[in-house]
Parts: C-alpha cells; sequence; structure tokens
C-alpha cells in the first residue's frame, strides 16, 4: 500500500531542506528558496516479488509505483540510480529539461548495466514572458518517470514489470497536499494489481488530496473517480470565476500521458467507500476499479464504509461469474 509512504516519499523527494516545512504547514506552501537549487536524490532500482520490480529511496524498499519525486520549477534534481538487478535499466522522466546523456534511452547509451551505478540530471525553469505577448510554460505540472532500457529499447519490459512512479513539479505558491496518491493504469491493471487487491486510498473528511494519474502499456483508458470532480487545468482548481477550465470527473489516460489534481475528500457528498476505475467498460469489469475511502473527519469509519470494502472484496469480476451468480452477484455501478 502506498498511501501512508507516499507523503513521506515525496518529502524525502523534496530533500531535508523542505521536509521541515512540509511537516509544519502543508497548506501554506514553500518557504522562498532560492531558484536554481539543486537537490539530490539516490533511487534503488530493484527486483521485487512476483516477477516485478520498482525504486525505492533506500534499499529493500522498493515499491509499484515508486516514490513520487517532486521539484520546483527552477530547480534541478540529480537522481542517482543505483541498478541492483541483473538487467539493463534506466529512468526517464517526462515534463523536464535534460541532456542526452540524461535520457535515460539505449539511444543514447542512457543506462545503467547490471549492478551499475549512475546519475541522471534533471531541471526545470519558470514560466518567462517572450515576445507577441506570449508565454513560455514552465515546467510545472503532475509528470512521470519511467524505465526506458529493460527488455526493449523503449523499456516495455521494465514498465509493464513496475518500473514507474510520479513526478510533480511544482510552481511556488502551489498549494501543498495533506495526502498524495498516484494511480497507473498499465495494460489492464492499476498499479500492476488487478481488484480487489488494488490500492485502497484513504483520507479524513476534508483533507486535501492530491490525485497523480498515468498511463502506461499498449491500452487506452478512461480515469474516472466517483462523486468528486475537478478542473480539467494545470493544478485541478478554478482559478477565478472567469476561468473558462471545464470541470470533469473523467479523463482520458493514455500511454505515457498523466495529470494531477487535488481535491477535498467527500466534500460536498459526505465520507464513503468512493469507487475510482476505469471507465472502458471492458476493463473495469475485469478488474481496473479500486476504492478511496473517504472517513470521517475524526478517522473513524462511516456507516456501509465496511459493507462496502467487504462487497468489493468478495464480488466477481468476470462478466460471465457475475452472471451466473445473479441474483446475488454485483456488478460495478459506474
Ligand atoms: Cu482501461
Amino acid at each position: 500500500m502506498l498511501v501512508g509512504g507516499a507523503l513521506a516519499a515525496s518529502a524525502a523527494g523534496l530533500g531535508t531542506a523542505l521536509t521541515p516545512a512540509l511537516a509544519r504547514s502543508p497548506q501554506q506552501g514553500l518557504p522562498a528558496l532560492a531558484v536554481g537549487a539543486t537537490r539530490k536524490v539516490t533511487i534503488y532500482a530493484e527486483a521485487l516479488p512476483g516477477n516485478l520490480y520498482g525504486y525505492g529511496l533506500a534499499p529493500g524498499q522498493a515499491t509499484v509505483p515508486g516514490p513520487t519525486l517532486e521539484m520546483y520549477e527552477g530547480d534541478t534534481l540529480e537522481v542517482t540510480l543505483v541498478n541492483t538487478t541483473n538487467q539493463r535499466l534506466s529512468i526517464h522522466p517526462h515534463g523536464v529539461d535534460y541532456s542526452t546523456e540524461s535520457d535515460g534511452s539505449p539511444l543514447h547509451a542512457s543506462f545503467n548495466n547490471p549492478g551499475e551505478t549512475r546519475t541522471y540530471t534533471w531541471r526545470s525553469h519558470e514560466m518567462t514572458a517572450a515576445a507577441g505577448r506570449r508565454f513560455m510554460p514552465g515546467s510545472a505540472g503532475y509528470w512521470h518517470y519511467h524505465d526506458h532500457a529493460m527488455g526493449t529499447d523503449h523499456g516495455t519490459g521494465g514498465v509493464a514489470r513496475g518500473l514507474y512512479g510520479a513526478l510533480t513539479v511544482r510552481r511556488r505558491g502551489d498549494i501543498l497536499p495533506d495526502k498524495q496518491f498516484t494511480v497507473v493504469f498499465n495494460d489492464m491493471q492499476i498499479n500492476n494489481k488487478v481488484a480487489p487487491d488494488t490500492p485502497m486510498f484513504e483520507a479524513n473528511l476534508g483533507q486535501r488530496v492530491e490525485w497523480t494519474a498515468i498511463g502506461h502499456g499498449s491500452l487506452f483508458h478512461t480515469f474516472h473517480l466517483h462523486a468528486h470532480r475537478w478542473a480539467d487545468n494545470r493544478t485541478g482548481m478554478l482559478e477565478g470565476p472567469a476561468d473558462p477550465s471545464l470541470v470533469i470527473d473523467n479523463k482520458d489516460l493514455n500511454p505515457g500521458s498523466s495529470f494531477g489534481f487535488q481535491v477535498l475528500a467527500g466534500e460536498g457528498v459526505g465520507p464513503g467507500a468512493w469507487m475510482y476505475h476505469c471507465h472502458v467498460q471492458a476493463h473495469s469489469d475485469t478488474g481496473m476499479a479500486g476504492l478511496f475511502l473517504v472517513r470521517n473527519a475524526d478517522g473513524s469509519m462511516p456507516p456501509g464504509a465496511q459493507e462496502a470494502i467487504d462487497r468489493f472484496h468478495g464480488h466477481a469480476h468476470d462478466p460471465a461469474a457475475a452472471a451466473a451468480a445473479q441474483p446475488h452477484g454485483h456488478v460495478h455501478g459506474g
């Protein structure tokens, strides 16, 4: 389960200088650090049970997905990747700036051989004004990283087996979340799991929850979250009454794409065991679904939530089996 670990991993990803600020006041943004800071993080690529591989922030702590890595626009992240496996692999980021040496692809011989350690440098930049009332976008966004060298020159083997994670680039002043969840739709699995073993993310009513959704593999998906909605822009929040962003609760999540947003858990709808799932019906029916448990504000279970969780764990994801089990079988509400 990555729920508890994600925030800690994220704080570690930001570097020790920022950790006290996160712990003290997660809602008030980070202190004004000089733009252009360089932070260093060491990532360990490891073999995991079940023919999986993962990235972790310390030996023996690899997870699928890997830790959420964070940086602020204008800063540089030096990622030292320790390859503890017997496979060629790498780490390749989306959304940030890098040289060919840090590309993470065999095309540039940018990978770790088995047992090798290699440092990749990820840079980022702030928005700048350009001629003609144009603005060159900054690096801020809900991005991701993944292997680009295991199995094939595109890392198809590594991505399929769990070598991926979220990369969050923030703009100074962005609101920080209380909790962070990463959901990766990877072929017919979520975080390389199938329901009912998919992650159950948990928050208390009113907590600010940041979702990062990532697509991988060779199939097209749609991400849907029950009872919550967000603005289809960089942050998921409207910037003001004239913000033209569409407000949505379902978004395409295709291979290589990613997006993120923040919601207040249960806002306007209350606590409960809410579903998230792929809205391609053939995918949700065969296990691309999970739960977002919104507890009461004091952390206690809301009425009906445990029953819903039990139902989720007991129910059939094979449509034929569900039909055969009628009238007692369940199918997903949508
Ligand atoms: Cu799908």
